[in-house]
């Protein structure tokens, strides 16, 4: 059986370790800031498949803005069950800002794989017992897998998402295909929504689909990209439009054209009971 060969290489981006990845069917650059996935682009049609700003900051103290934030152990802002005592914690959870460290590196005939585990830092080890870990296999395809293990003897309370930002030509000219479920529209006061039909976008949204979802299509006129999703409750797609890229300080005025968030996330409250593990997957091809 010859295997993938995988190589490997450590670059120095400001204050952020990066890792590449390469071999035989794709490329992979993952930041050790956030355990956070910049660039996968399969060599069989050498096209890259995710979105990061041309403004995005690397020096450690903030999120990176595009590839795949990890968003652990809620979405949006902390939920009381999370605030223990802090006066404020972190949108999108606590991993989105700390070093993270590869633990496993491996491959098949098929795939390289690699898993990595974020260092929590000293003073968020009051939030809870769960532990997360980031499995990641690439190839013709990229399998990212978000696993939550709670090896405590109580039930834990967790939220997550792969945040992930994918490139387009044109917001324009983009078409999502497969997200049937309605939505809540955090822009409109968290009003229920049926799904669009034709799916198109053409101003800001922030939506929540609740439901499922497991297949959806990004066309973009001229590529398609296609979202494999499981371990979720919902669907999230995020575009900021015009106003918003422009008043975010780590995105250019016309960021939001070519690029569109569809996020795999848990975003209703669930139990992880004593002993069990979850696993939030997302599969780009
Ligand atoms: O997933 C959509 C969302 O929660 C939006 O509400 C929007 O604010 C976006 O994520 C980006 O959040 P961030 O904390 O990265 O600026």
């Amino acid at each position: 059986m010859s295997l993938v060969h995988t190589t490997l290489e450590h670059i120095q981006r400001d204050q952020i370790e990066i890792i590449n990845l390469e071999n035989q069917h794709a490329t992979l650059q993952v930041s050790l800031f956030a355990g956070h996935i910049l660039s996968y682009v399969p060599k069989h049609d050498q096209r890259e498949r995710l979105w990061v700003s041309d403004k995005a900051k690397y020096d450690g103290s903030t999120p990176i803005r595009g590839g795949v934030p990890i968003c652990w152990p809620w979405f949006g802002p902390a939920s009381q069950h999370h605030l223990r005592g802090h006066s404020t914690l972190p949108a999108h959870g606590i991993v989105r800002t700390c070093d993270w460290q590869v633990v496993h590196l491996s491959e098949s005939e098929y795939e390289s794989c690699l898993s990595l585990k974020p260092i929590i830092a000293e003073k968020y080890k009051n939030i809870g017992e769960l532990t997360v870990t980031l499995h990641i296999r690439f190839g013709k395809q990229l399998s990212i897998s978000l696993e939550t293990h709670n090896a405590s003897d109580h039930d834990e309370t967790f939220f997550a998402a792969l945040h992930s930002y994918f490139a387009v030509n044109d917001i324009q000219h983009t078409l999502v295909e497969g997200i049937t479920a309605e939505y809540v529209d955090k822009l409109d006061n968290s009003a229920v929504k049926p799904a669009p039909s034709p799916y198109e976008i053409t101003e800001e949204i922030d939506r929540v689909h609740l439901g499922t979802c497991n297949e959806i299509l990004i066309s973009d006129g001229e590529h398609s990209t296609r979202i494999e999703s499981s371990g979720h409750d919902s669907i999230v797609v995020w575009n900021p439009w015009q106003e918003r890229s422009s008043a975010m300080a780590d995105m250019v005025d016309d960021g939001y054209k070519t690029m569109i968030c569809v996020e795999t996330a848990r975003t209703q409250p669930n139990v992880l009971p004593a002993g069990k593990v979850h696993r939030l997957t997302q599969i780009i091809s």
